[in-house]
């Protein structure tokens, strides 16, 4: 087994507007951050992963960058991310940086030179095309509704954007932009911080002739399509990325998670395969989309445990010995996991234990988003203009024009809008949460006078203390790390259970998703001498015989089998 310090860590997300104000403008910053750093200590975990905290006129909260190597004013300073960085390399804990270069903000002052003529040594840095027909150069959607282009009368041409149209996508095949990219890299990584997450980072390469998707819409009204067949995995994704790490990556020991939509187990191996010098870790998005319709994102469906465990099953069996796992079940783009998978009515602290359990138990590197550890859930505001999102509002506006009931656009909004993740952190029962003396950018989820962080420090039954022991066992056990997975029992319609396997120590996970009890036969093959129980959400006698019993509502177990 190969050890590394990054496979042996538990990383918390922080998402900067939503975790702590400190000067009473209703948004999170970055001294908001450094007097927290006790609580993240306290917690265990070893790696904290910053959303963007750059210059940004806050189109997409941050992932629109108009200058790289410098922090956001509402944020604080150069200065005080200094601090924060001493901070946490202080108390041993780490900090990895987002990097957001499929696309920057139309801020950034290489568009503003690039929009200025065909002529300008900065035009290449983007992707420009002339329109065809009096439409768009394609007709390839934009990931936040509507067409992926922008005309710019300025020239007369057409940029491409994915996201945002003020998110321009940056044209990789262009050497002189990559080397910026990387010296920017460098600048960071000098400063000493300890890796980065990078932003939708298989989709740099497109296409070079940006194809249509589909037939050509010659008739009537123009629809826009999911290009994703012309730039998910692009062309020359791996000879860019092998680049970067050669350039840049390779020079420091560092962490890097690649954020990767659409990925097969099979395409990761090409981006984090151990003799691929590319990256260690990606997040896949298959779990997230688990309850998704035909329809898309905003389709909503139930998930199916079936699919929950296939999917953990696959990902673990294919990346083992050869790359490495990113585990996680919620962050800033997704709606909470409890709220989603667990049952945030009935049996929330089981529930959010028994997730928990599954998150820490697996081979890979857990990530906690920030206010997981609590209990955090998602949120219901009565009106859409109460939304900030971006993704949200835009959809509204296309579902609204589509002819779509109010009903059913704000239930789909309920179960997976961005902005239930970003409900400010519930720090305290105080007003707003402990979280800002002013008005906050988003408002509170009125649950923080019961969910909140101050609670669950005193409460030794909490979350909280559930994943700091969590952790601590991970922390202790190679065997949590590096273990081989195999699952026990794959039929079962309540339980996922699995061994982990390190020389003669196993590890036995039994949890029951669901909120009615489960009986739960060991099969024959698990064979022990000893058991001892490492962690539960529910008491436990030490003697119970474990080869036939009943879970009780969310309830989670872990054994160490000898
Ligand atoms: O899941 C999504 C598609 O509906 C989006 O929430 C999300 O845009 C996608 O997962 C890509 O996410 C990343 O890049 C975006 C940014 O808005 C997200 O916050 C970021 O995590 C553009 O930079
Ligand atoms: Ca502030």
């Amino acid at each position: 087994m190969n050890k590394q310090w990054w496979k042996e860590s538990v990383v918390y997300q922080i998402y900067p507007r939503s975790f702590q104000d400190s000067n009473g403008d209703g948004i999170g910053d970055l001294q908001g951050i450094i007097s927290r750093l006790d609580y993240l200590e306290l917690l265990g975990i070893n790696v904290v992963w910053l959303c963007p905290v750059y210059q940004s006129p806050n189109d997409d909260n941050g992932y629109d960058i108009s200058n790289y190597q410098n922090i956001m004013n509402e944020f604080g300073t150069l200065a005080d991310w200094e601090e924060l960085l001493a901070g946490l390399h202080a108390r041993g804990m780490k900090l990895i940086m987002d990097l957001v270069v499929n696309h920057s903000s139309d801020e950034h002052a290489w568009f503003a030179e690039s929009r200025k003529s065909p002529d300008s040594p900065y035009r290449d840095y983007y992707i420009w095309r002339a329109g065809k027909d009096g439409h768009e150069p394609n007709n390839w959607g934009s990931f936040f509704s509507g067409p992926a282009w922008e005309y710019d009368a300025q020239t007369g041409e057409y940029f491409l954007h994915l996201f945002s149209r003020k998110q321009p996508d940056l044209n990789w095949d262009n050497p002189k932009l990559r080397q910026e990219i990387y010296d920017m890299m460098t600048w960071w990584l000098d400063k000493g911080i300890d890796g980065f997450r990078m932003d939708v980072i298989n989709l740099i390469s497109k296409v070079p002739e940006l194809p249509n998707v589909g037939k050509d819409q010659e008739d009537g009204e123009r629809t826009y399509h999911f290009g994703g067949e012309y730039f998910v995995n692009g062309p020359r994704v791996h000879e860019y990325i092998q680049e970067m790490n050669r350039e840049v990556l390779s020079k420091y020991d560092i962490m890097t998670v690649g954020e990767a939509i659409g990925v097969t187990p099979e395409e990761a191996a090409l981006y984090v395969g151990e003799d691929r010098n590319e990256l260690q870790m990606l997040f896949h998005f298959e779990l997230m989309e688990v309850d998704s319709g035909p329809g898309g994102k905003w389709d909503v469906q139930p998930w199916k445990l079936a699919d929950i465990k296939s999917i953990f099953s696959k990902w673990q069996t294919a990346l083992h010995g050869k790359g490495w796992n990113s585990l996680y079940l919620n962050n800033h783009d997704q709606p909470r996991m409890l709220s989603r998978f667990g049952d945030d009515k009935h049996y929330p602290k089981e529930s959010a234990k028994m997730l928990a359990t599954l998150l820490h138990t697996l081979q890979g590197t857990p990530y906690i988003y920030q206010g997981e550890e609590i209990g955090m859930t998602n949120v219901k505001f009565d009106s859409i203009n109460d939304y900030k999102d971006i993704e949200i509002l835009n959809m509204y506006k296309e579902y609204r024009a589509a002819g779509y009931a109010e009903e059913e656009i704000m239930n789909s909004i309920y179960v997976k809008g961005r902005d239930n993740g970003r409900t400010p952190m519930q720090w305290s029962a105080e007003p707003q949460a402990g979280f800002t003396t002013g008005t906050p950018w988003l408002a509170v989820n009125p649950n923080y006078t019961e969910i909140n962080a101050e609670q669950a420090l005193a409460d030794p039954d909490s979350i909280f203390h559930y994943y700091k022991k969590l952790i601590e066992l991970r922390k202790s056990h190679d065997i949590f790390v590096y273990g081989d997975y195999a699952i026990l029992a794959e039929e079962h319609e309540q339980v996922y259970a699995y061994l982990r396997t390190l020389g003669e120590e196993q590890l036995l996970v039994m949890l029951n998703f669901f909120g009615r009890p489960a009986a739960f036969e060991l099969p024959a093959c698990v064979i022990f001498k000893e058991k001892t129980l490492l962690i539960a959400n529910y008491g436990v006698q030490p003697e119970e015989d474990i080869r036939s019993l009943s879970l009780r509502p969310y309830e989670a177990r872990v054994y160490r089998l000898r």
